[in-house]
């Protein structure tokens, strides 16, 4: 493994100087992916300095670097982490031989789908949130936001990375064909469900990077156990950027609920809206949603995909090592199916059952961010629990998916859906409210009415920092 070279034009520390076809092959993509950035990357602010920072190294102890960058001049490189156990593949058929550093031919059609599918829903993130800039509560957001869209940028340079180096002709027409999809059009839609919805507006934006990028940290944990070693190393490096996407997200929604409770206590009717901030049963609504559609993204409950990934040493658990039977052949995973239109307790062999053991990792994940805001509302001393719904609820890939469920699990008719859907998911008028409170706040230091400050700034600086340097007054 070679260091990191910053000031190659592709910076790296896979040896692309070494390999000049491929590095040919980048450079020849490198112009492609940059008129795709233009095109569908953040909208304007192109030309305004952004305090970001850069991956330079792979080493936990100095990775990243933090300077104003103009974005389309942002150094999206490719990294590895050092390979860090003892080359042995740790789960499925092949457990205990070599990991692979080559691809083997008889997976090679599921790796690149895996990849391709990994890969797609980077540029497709940087798509959904490219209006969001205009619309900022403060800079310190601005710049969070165009942090997480280089990342993603980033992220995609990975998976392009192994599908130039190991995949030949048609890994190359894919890398093409990642910058030709668009996120929400419905002649060239993202792959993946949640990748085509829209992110309208800052809500939707911090439940995204909350719930959506989190499904993102599982697959990346399930794929950086890949016995294809290439794999596993470039999605280990991923994880760490993924970490402040999350983090974004969660104390997004923290500091919005943070703010709501002071708006409660300072209206004698508990009325948030009528002081203009976002109210508490708005915000459920909003996590039902984004927590639904990101549940569907971890695929069907029952799945020979899912049992053929871990079978083929191709994609483990989170944490693989916790576990202590690393096959999962004769093990079962006890799940309510569907049968006859009701809901039935069922025995399902461990290894088709492995998506839902991943939907698992990721739901206690997401229910300790949930606690996280509750706290808040508690130390107000307000009576009022956000909720984590039901697996089940709102679900349009899977088992429960044509079916109809309350935000409890409880199963309903359609009818009464269509009664009730309102109140669980953000309605038409509930979009419109959102919206109207959408307004730039771009002056250092001041932040829009209906979300809190954060608890501290970016790398040791205050919130009243100059995170945007505009070209041009705003
Ligand atoms: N939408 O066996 P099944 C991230 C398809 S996010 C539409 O149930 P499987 C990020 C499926 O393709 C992480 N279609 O599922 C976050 C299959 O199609 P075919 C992204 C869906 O294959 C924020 C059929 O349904 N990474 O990094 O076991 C910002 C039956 O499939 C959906 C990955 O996903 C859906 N939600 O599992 C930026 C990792 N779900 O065969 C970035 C790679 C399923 O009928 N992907 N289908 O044509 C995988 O491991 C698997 O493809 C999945 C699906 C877990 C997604």
């Amino acid at each position: 493994m070679s260091t990191v070279d910053r000031f190659e034009k592709i910076p790296n520390n896979v040896n692309l100087g070494d390999d000049r076809r491929l590095q040919r092959a980048l450079e020849t993509w490198q112009p492609d992916y940059l008129n795709w950035w233009m095109e569908m990357g953040p909208t304007d602010f192109q030309k305004d300095w952004i305090y970001l920072r850069t991956a330079i190294s792979v080493e936990p102890s100095g990775w990243a670097h933090f300077d104003y960058v103009k974005m389309p001049e942002y150094r999206w490189g490719i990294f590895l982490t050092p390979p860090v156990h003892d080359g042995a593949i740790k789960f499925g058929d092949f457990s205990g031989q070599p990991v692979w550093n080559e691809v083997p031919g008889e997976f090679r059609n599921w790796l690149r789908r895996i990849i391709v599918t990994q890969g797609d829903t980077e540029p497709a993130s940087v798509e959904q949130q490219r209006l969001l800039g205009h619309t900022a509560p403060s800079l310190y957001d601005l710049r969070n936001l165009f942090q997480v869209n280089v990342e993603e940028g980033r992220h995609l340079w990975a998976m392009v990375y192994l599908l130039h180096r190991f995949f030949g002709r048609d890994g190359r027409e894919e890398a093409e064909e990642l910058l030709h999809r668009r996120s929400g059009n419905p002649d060239k839609p993202r792959i993946l469900g949640a990748f085509n919805q829209p992110v309208e507006n800052w809500l939707d934006f911090f439940m995204f990077t909350m719930f959506t990028d989190r499904d993102g940290k599982y697959q990346l944990l399930a794929l950086s156990e890949s016995g294809f070693d290439p794999l596993a190393r470039t999605t280990k490096f991923m994880l760490t950027e993924e970490a402040h996407h999350m983090f974004v997200g969660e104390t997004g929604i923290f500091r919005i609920v943070q703010r709501a409770c002071e708006l409660m206590k300072q209206d004698p009717n508990q009325d948030v809206r009528s002081l203009g901030g976002l109210d508490l049963p708005t915000i459920q609504r909003y996590i039902n949603l984004w927590y639904s559609v990101s549940a569907d993204l971890f695929g069907g409950e029952i799945s020979s995909n899912a049992s053929n990934y871990f079978g083929g040493s191709l994609k483990g658990r989170c944490q693989e090592e916790s576990y202590k039977d690393h096959q999962a052949k004769d093990e079962y995973y006890s799940m309510a199916v569907m049968e006859d239109g009701k809901l039935v307790e069922q025995q399902v062999p461990m290894r088709n059952a492995m998506n839902e053991v991943l939907r698992d990792s990721y739901i206690e994940d997401c229910q300790r961010g949930c606690s996280r805001w509750n706290k808040v509302i508690q130390e107000a001393g307000l009576d009022f629990q956000l909720k984590i719904p039901s697996r089940r609820f709102h679900r349009h890939i899977g088992i429960y998916s044509g079916f109809y469920f309350t935000p409890e699990g409880e199963q309903i008719t359609h009818e009464a859906w269509e009664r009730n859907k309102d109140q669980w998911l953000p309605s038409e008028s509930d979009r419109a409210y959102v919206q109207s409170l959408m307004k730039p706040v771009y002056e250092i230091g001041k932040i829009a009415n209906w979300i809190a400050p954060p608890a501290r700034g970016v790398n040791t600086n205050p919130f009243e920092f100059e995170y945007v340097r505009f070209e041009h007054v705003r």
